[in-house]
């Protein structure tokens, strides 16, 4: 696709070479997989489950449906969908059509829906009809009107104004011929300038990752991979996720929130070896866990990642879980890194593991692109076989994200150590990262903007004991009756999901400023943290 950056021929023709590139699909992955695991449970959801047969099987059956729909190769289909057993079987239809999935997240609002529809030029958007107490039909409706080319509403569950997704089904027809190279779905960035960019992932360049992932973290046919958070992640998508246990030929199952109650329940149930969490729900599972242990003698590895999983709490992840930690820095960009499961407990507990592939190439540069010396924290740069050259439609962004020599620029402040092992240091991208949900503080403060009685706003990351990091906005008033629940309400209103509303609002009279005038969000943040600290 012109409109997806790709790597250079060399490039390509190097990562063939080494056999990072199969060549192959996802769809050639599942009828493979279909052939060797035939009738080996594939997908657990709820009640309801599903054999690598009868995922193909399926898979096929509904690519007819949507493309008798008239979805063809090449569009683009917002999929929000939560962890439920119609989310593979859509992702593998869609792949086999050689449509494009993006991976919208269930918390997405009208803001960030219509934003994605709109950029994406979206042909169809999927929704479940309810879930966690939200209509997700009421978001189609508001989304539709402000979308002109979304041509269909696909709705798992009831639904009478859209189309329903059980209609779908038909008997399997020739399937158009997809290539390897091309994007196969969209991940959405974390974003650090205004809205999120569409990171085009390919077939050839994420099989790979799988591939590299399920060797890493040993997956085989008898893991049973627990999704408990949204599959739609980069991290629950691939590493090794719902897709590297398909892979695998191992189980995968959706659960359908992380909470202990839930995820605790699924572990034992399903004999779950591998998942992965966010550090904030570590702290939630070791507190349930007390009591609890017992349901999760299955569990062989606990992956943390997302955001910086603390030294302490990381100590107590074996000991008080009975199983092994895995930290896991990754990006939907592209580059991931592992610590390795027979890696000396320091590494595990200290660093956030090294790039999982031999060809991952990074440099970690001072302000002027120059190369630091070992154990000195600089800007991570990489680039290698799974790692985008570019965002969709984002020339100007991508020249700034990019190095001229292809390298990303991943916003993190890291440090090598004298193994090759990256300890993530800090970020220097304009962003909160909230328990691993990121949050662009441009884009937030655009929305404050809009507000009349906002004169100037800035959105900065505060420590939080649970979450990592808060959202605190500062605000300069128009006028001195604006309270901070006119700016919540009014943020709602816009459609921001409920994670993106600022966890505290502070009025102030002015910005300090730094040497250049831009506004200092460092004197702020700290300024904020000192105060805290003496109301204490
Ligand atoms: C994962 O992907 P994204 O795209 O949501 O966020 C990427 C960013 C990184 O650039 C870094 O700032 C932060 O999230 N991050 C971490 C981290 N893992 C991600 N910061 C510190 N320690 C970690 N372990 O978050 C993601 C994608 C694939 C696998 C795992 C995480």
């Amino acid at each position: 696709m012109a409109q997806c950056p790709t790597w250079p021929a060399e490039f390509a023709e190097m990562y063939r070479r080494n056999g990072c590139w199969s060549g192959e699909t996802f769809g050639d992955l599942l009828r493979d997989r279909a052939v060797k695991y035939s009738e080996k449970i594939a997908i657990v959801s709820g009640e309801r489950e599903l054999t690598y047969r009868q995922l193909d099987n399926r898979a096929d059956r509904l690519a007819a449906g949507l493309m008798e729909l008239g979805i063809k190769p090449m569009d683009r289909i917002i999929l929000q969908v939560p962890n439920q057993l119609e989310f593979m079987e859509i992702i593998f239809a869609l792949f086999r059509i050689g449509a494009l999935p993006v991976f919208a997240l269930p918390l997405h609002r009208k803001s960030e829906i219509a934003y994605l529809c709109e950029l994406a030029e979206a042909a169809a958007y999927i929704i479940p009809d309810t879930y966690a107490g939200y209509d997700y039909r009421e978001l189609a409706r508001e989304v539709r009107e402000d979308a002109p080319n979304l041509q269909h509403i696909i709705v798992i569950g009831e639904c009478e104004e859209f189309i329903p997704y059980l209609k779908l089904f038909r008997e399997p027809v020739n399937l158009p011929q997809v290539h390897a190279e091309d994007a196969a779905f969209f991940q959405l960035s974390g974003g650090s300038t205004g809205l999120p960019k569409l990171i085009p992932r390919t077939h050839n360049d994420y099989i790979y990752s799988l591939h590299e992932s399920v060797s890493i973290c040993r997956l085989d046919t008898e893991s049973v991979y627990l999704a408990a958070l949204p599959a739609a992640h980069n991290f629950t998508l691939s590493s090794p996720g719902v897709l590297g246990t398909i892979y695998a030929g191992g189980k995968v199952v959706l659960a359908p929130d992380p909470s202990p109650d839930t995820a605790f329940a699924l572990i034992h149930k399903e004999k779950v070896t591998i998942t992965a969490i966010v550090p904030p729900l570590a702290l939630i599972w070791l507190d349930a866990a007390i009591s609890r242990k017992a349901s999760l003698t299955s569990l062989q590895v606990l992956q943390i990642g997302g955001a910086k999983l603390n030294a302490e709490v990381a100590r107590r992840i074996q000991p008080e879980l009975g199983c092994r930690l895995q930290q896991v820095f990754g990006m939907a960009e592209g580059l991931v890194n592992y610590t390795r499961l027979d890696d000396p407990d320091e590494l595990v507990i200290y660093t956030q593991g090294r790039p999982m592939s031999p060809y991952d190439e990074l440099r970690v540069v001072d302000e002027d692109d120059c190369e630091v010396e070992t154990g000195v924290v600089g800007h991570l740069l990489t680039r290698g076989p799974y790692t985008i050259r570019g965002y969709y439609r984002a020339e100007e962004q991508n020249a700034k994200s990019f190095t001229s020599d292809g390298y990303y620029r991943t916003g993190d402040l890291v440090k090598l150590t004298s193994e090759g092992y990256l300890i993530v240091e800090g970020r220097v991208k304009d962003q909160v990262n909230r328990g691993g949900e990121k949050i662009s503080s441009e884009e937030i403060e655009n929305h404050l903007l809009a507000h009349g009685s906002v004169h100037d706003a800035a959105l900065v990351a505060i420590p939080d004991p649970y979450l990592g990091e808060r959202s605190c906005a500062f605000v300069i008033p128009r006028e001195q009756s604006l309270t901070k629940n006119d700016i919540t309400e009014f943020l709602r209103s816009r459609g921001l999901s409920g994670n993106k509303i600022p966890d505290r609002i502070e009025f102030v009279d002015d910005f300090p400023k730094t040497a250049v005038g831009k506004v200092s969000k460092k004197t702020l943040r700290e300024s904020l943290i000192a105060r805290l600290q003496t109301e204490d």
